[in-house]
């Protein structure tokens, strides 16, 4: 397919834009003029569609509630125990896997499940999370939680390497809650996160937090031929996945954006939200804000919970504010619906 200027537009939203103003000319719509802009427009050329990662399943998919109910008790389980906080178990793989990235685009990743990000875990404060972490890669991994834990379940420490074909289980309190991270933490460490080790572990408030339509979004990239520079750039792992299927939310019901930057070789990275701006909680870790803005920066490793609602119907386009970042595959579309009710 071509991907010309006025396709992109199209696929933003332009042309109820563009058709307006002919109408008001009342006649011919004009040609679009010949651009020397026309071939190197930005967008995506072709679709990457895939059984690795849907982006769109992975933005509300933690604790495996993508997965069918008979698959799903074979890698995750919940019991109650008697002070009414939760055991969570977790059946968790490394496995080497190439992925797609871009149309036509594959990568050479290390993953979790398969998958890159590797799947959401959340619980909630006070609940036993106990990982069976089974490395069935290549490389030796492990499982690094952020979070409170005894040094014996770091997944950092010298020996605690997870050799190919062994298995440890990971077990501890959630504690604090908030926006965390996990990810293999085996030398050298900027390659085994890189290739694709790592995911999002949210742990929630006991009372919980207002109710909201929620979103893990990490924001990743992908050095294709390993200078230790990216050539792509992506949230969830797909170049502009979301400029080809728009997140669609609801105007004037609150979002939350879980967002984690766990891009390597570029110190930070950021979100940029059109149109609007929104409150942040750094690492999630208090339930005040601590600003309101339209564009937030991370560092490597850095969170924070996300807070807004759409104030009117239509496309609101997000991406990193760093231009590149954003021509290499780091933007999306938010399609605001207005509902009755
Ligand atoms: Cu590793």
């Amino acid at each position: 397919m071509k991907f010309s200027r006025r396709t992109w537009l199209q696929s933003i939203g332009v042309t109820s834009l563009v058709g307006a103003a002919v109408s008001r000319l009342g006649g011919q719509a004009p040609q679009p003029l010949p651009s020397a802009h026309d071939n190197h427009s930005m967008g995506v050329i072709g679709r990457v569609v895939s059984d690795q990662l849907s982006p769109s399943k992975y933005l509300r998919a933690w604790n495996f509630a993508d997965v069918p109910p008979a698959e799903r008790s074979k890698v995750y389980r919940e019991t109650k125990r008697p002070d009414g906080t939760l055991l969570r178990e977790y059946e968790i793989y490394a496995v080497d896997r190439e992925i797609e990235i871009a149309p036509g685009m594959f990568f050479p990743a290390w993953t979790y499940n398969g998958q890159v990000p590797g799947p959401t875990i959340r619980a909630t404060e006070g609940d036993r999370v106990k990982v069976t972490f089974r490395n069935a890669g290549t490389h030796p991994h492990t499982m690094h939680f952020h979070g409170w834990h005894p040094p014996e379940m770091d997944g950092a420490l010298h020996g605690q390497e997870v050799h190919p074909g062994q298995t440890f289980v990971y077990e501890f309190d959630a504690d604090p809650f908030g926006l965390h991270l996990y990810h293999c933490h085996t030398v050298p460490l900027k390659r085994h996160i890189h290739k694709g080790l790592y995911g999002a572990f949210i742990i929630d408030p006991r009372a919980g937090r207002p109710p909201a339509d929620e979103f893990v979004m990490v924001m990743n990239a992908f050095d294709t031929n390993f200078d230790a520079e990216n050539e792509v750039y992506a949230v969830n792992t797909i170049a502009n996945a979301y400029m080809q299927e728009p997140i669609e939310v609801t105007v004037g019901r609150l979002v939350r954006i879980y967002l984690i930057n766990v891009t390597e070789f570029d110190l930070i990275n950021s979100l940029h939200l059109h149109g609007m701006f929104f409150d942040v909680f750094r690492t999630g870790t208090s339930l005040a804000p601590n600003e309101r803005t339209d564009t937030l920066m991370l560092c490597q490793g850095e969170r924070a919970i996300v807070e807004t609602t759409f104030r009117y119907p239509g496309d609101f386009m997000f991406h990193a504010h760093q231009s590149e970042f954003a021509e290499l595959g780091w933007m999306g579309l938010f399609r605001a619906v207005k509902r009755d009710s």
